[in-house]
């Protein structure tokens, strides 16, 4: 008599009994069995038990779906407090919460193989695969390991929040040592390259500190990239897009061959102006623009510029920030008047939760990471945003940003948890923006926005205020692309080895050449990190989203100005105050991750990522920088133009 040592049916459970709910293809079992008879295996032979039914698998979502409510409302609500007050304690109890959720995952996402040979409904089917990508920085198998990465983890998003730009001739002088708003603002208002050069470089020391723990981070990530059966994180993150990796890669590299063209031409222009702002000597020969120059830490974007590039000096010039200063606006009034976009298209109004527990401000008694995020704390409309507002243009547009992502969480909070996202993650980075692209000359002077501006028309303006607002709107979205490209295929190196530990700081640098085409003003060593000294680094999160929402908002835009009704050129338009528009938004919004990325776009009336709509809607930019460029041989990043 053979002896059955497993025979757990309908098992559902996880975690304390997974162990015992093991489950293999019949194939595998019952090949040993004898017909009519019973299956036995031995206590060292692989498990068995009936195999599942679909009952069995919706009983088992049902599960998972509980205890992810109760797993991620514990770890937002330690995330959130943690974020909003950096101590050791808050750095532990983020840290404990996320080793805790990544363990289920990895045991849920395995336990969930269970039905793979199972012919599994729509909605499950994508349950499954969901929970796979479901953590972004998996758990390995081994506790202590999990434990660490989670504490690594949580002290460089801890290290990078207190970080502070100090003097490096005097680094103790706690006197000479910055916040980062204090750096951007100088990046954004000096134009001494000195005095640049100085802001740039102590910002990017700072992200030395975390070079050895991104390492080790890397090597632990990995570990838990394998125990799910991926080849590394990378692979993990590219998995994430209704595609395989291959394809996501190919998609991501056509689109950005589309759209180069047009950031080559704004390069030439920026930096031609930059040269003969600065002189040749301090540009370099090399034909790349000196990485401290474009107004920002990262020269991600170049609006700070607009005002040393503006095409037609005084033509509609629209100085928001000036306005928002001279009326004093609060961080809340900030916040009112993006919300005022959204009810203007039919929302609901922001809970009154969302103004009693926002950070709005850096307070002045507690460390912070203020870096700006939105949330749904306890996932059930807990909307918040946490956010260190300043009256400043590029606020005003995060402000709407943010605020995409809240209502995005607002319309699917009844969905599933593992439905509780975006379509995909650039869905989610591209909804608040879409709405900016209808922040035009007459909205602004609706809300009373608008200085000093002399001719003020909106669809019928003149040529040259169209080009003046097209290159600001391209100095911010059109700049990003090639940096929202370039920190992933950094990481995906990093993850996959190709880039070497020793060799981090270099590969940065080779890609910011490549592929931004700026160049780092002084020598970075590999002393240095300057991938540390970039949030969405030490913070663990995903960046090919901002390259992919870079995209999808104009299509976005280009849908909702549709449903909107709008005749003529797709840059006129502007879809505030329409319910239409509003309601076509809302019923992609209320999808959540239910379905793959393109049937949402679909239902919007796009096919796939399509670059046409970014396209088009700088094509007046595009001809003025043309002209404005001919003749010059422009060094690109990929050669001469
Ligand atoms: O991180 C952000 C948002 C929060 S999801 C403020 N963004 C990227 C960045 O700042 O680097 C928005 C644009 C790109
Ligand atoms: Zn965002």
């Amino acid at each position: 008599m053979r002896l059955l040592t497993v025979t757990a049916l309908g098992c559902t459970t996880l975690l304390a009994t997974v162990s015992a709910c093991q489950w293999f293809p019949p194939a595998r079992s019952q090949a040993t069995a004898d017909a009519g008879e019973p299956v036995y295996v031995t206590r060292s032979g692989p498990p068995f038990e009936a195999a599942p039914t679909l009952d069995d698998a919706r009983a088992f979502f049902n599960k998972v779906d509980g205890d992810l409510r109760r797993l991620w409302v514990a770890r937002d609500r330690a995330s959130w407090a943690n974020q909003t007050n950096l101590t050791d304690d808050t750095d532990a109890i983020a840290a404990d919460a996320e080793s805790a959720t990544a363990a289920y995952v990895l045991e849920a996402a395995r336990d969930s193989r269970r039905f793979d040979t199972l012919q599994l409904p729509p909605d499950l089917a994508r349950m499954k695969q969901l929970l796979r990508l479901a953590q972004t920085v998996p758990a390995p198998d081994d506790e202590a390991a999990r434990r660490e990465l989670a504490q690594v983890g949580a002290s460089m998003a801890s290290a990078y929040g207190k970080a502070r730009a100090c003097d490096a001739r005097d680094p103790q002088n706690a006197a000479k040592c910055r916040t980062i708003e204090e750096v951007e603002h100088t990046l954004a208002s000096s134009r001494d390259y000195d005095v640049q050069l100085e802001a740039w470089k102590s910002w990017h020391d700072t992200g030395a500190a975390t070079r050895a723990s991104y390492t080790r981070w890397v090597t632990l990530a990995n570990q838990g990239a394998h125990a799910l059966g991926f080849a590394d994180v990378g692979e993990l993150w590219r998995s994430g897009y209704d595609m395989t990796p291959g394809e996501l890669v190919g998609e991501v590299h056509r689109l950005w061959s589309e759209v180069k063209p047009l950031y080559d031409e704004l390069h030439c222009y920026t930096r031609t102006r930059l040269e003969a702002r600065y002189g040749k000597e301090k540009m370099g020969a090399h034909g790349r623009i000196p990485a401290h120059l474009l107004g920002n830490i990262w020269a991600q974007e170049w609006t700070s510029l607009y005002p040393m590039l503006e095409p037609y000096p005084g033509a509609g010039s629209l100085d928001v920030t000036k306005r928002l200063v001279e009326k004093k606006t609060s961080p809340t009034e900030m916040v009112k008047y993006g919300e005022r976009f959204f009810t203007s298209l039919g929302f609901d109004p922001l809970p009154s939760t969302f103004w009693e527990r926002s950070m709005f401000a850096r307070p002045r008694d507690r460390e912070v990471v203020c870096h700006a995020s939105a949330w749904d704390v306890t996932w059930s409309n807990d909307l918040r945003i946490k956010m260190c507002i300043e009256p400043k243009e590029d606020d005003f547009v995060t402000i709407h940003h943010e605020l995409g992502h809240n209502y995005y969480f607002h319309q699917y909070f009844n969905q599933p948890m593992l439905f509780q996202s975006g379509a995909n993650d650039g869905f989610h980075e591209g909804i608040g923006d879409t709405l900016a692209l209808s922040i035009t000359p007459a909205y602004l002077k609706k809300l009373g926005l608008l200085g000093d501006a002399r001719d003020v028309r909106d669809a019928s303006m003149g040529e040259k205020m169209v080009i003046n607002q097209q290159l600001k709107t391209a100095l911010q979205r059109v700049a990003f692309l090639p940096f929202g490209l370039l920190i992933d295929e950094w990481r995906w190196k990093v993850f996959s080895g190709e880039v070497p530990p020793e060799k981090m700081n270099e590969a940065w640098w080779d890609l910011r050449r490549s592929i931004q085409g700026v160049e780092p003003p002084v020598a970075r060593g590999e002393d240095q990190f300057d991938p540390g000294a970039k949030y969405h680094v030490p913070g663990a999160t995903p960046y090919l989203r901002y390259f992919l929402s870079h995209i999808y908002q104009f299509q976005f835009y280009r849908a909702l100005c549709r449903a909107a009704g709008h005749k003529g050129p797709l840059h006129e338009c502007s879809f505030e105050g329409s319910k239409a528009a509003g309601d076509k938004l809302k019923a992609m919004l209320a999808l959540g991750a239910s379905k793959p990325w393109q049937e949402a776009m679909a239902q919007l009336g796009e096919k796939g990522a399509d670059a046409t709509a970014i396209l088009d809607y700088f094509a007046p930019l595009r001809a003025h920088l043309q002209k404005a460029n001919a003749g010059k041989s422009c060094a690109t990043p990929s050669g001469v133009r």
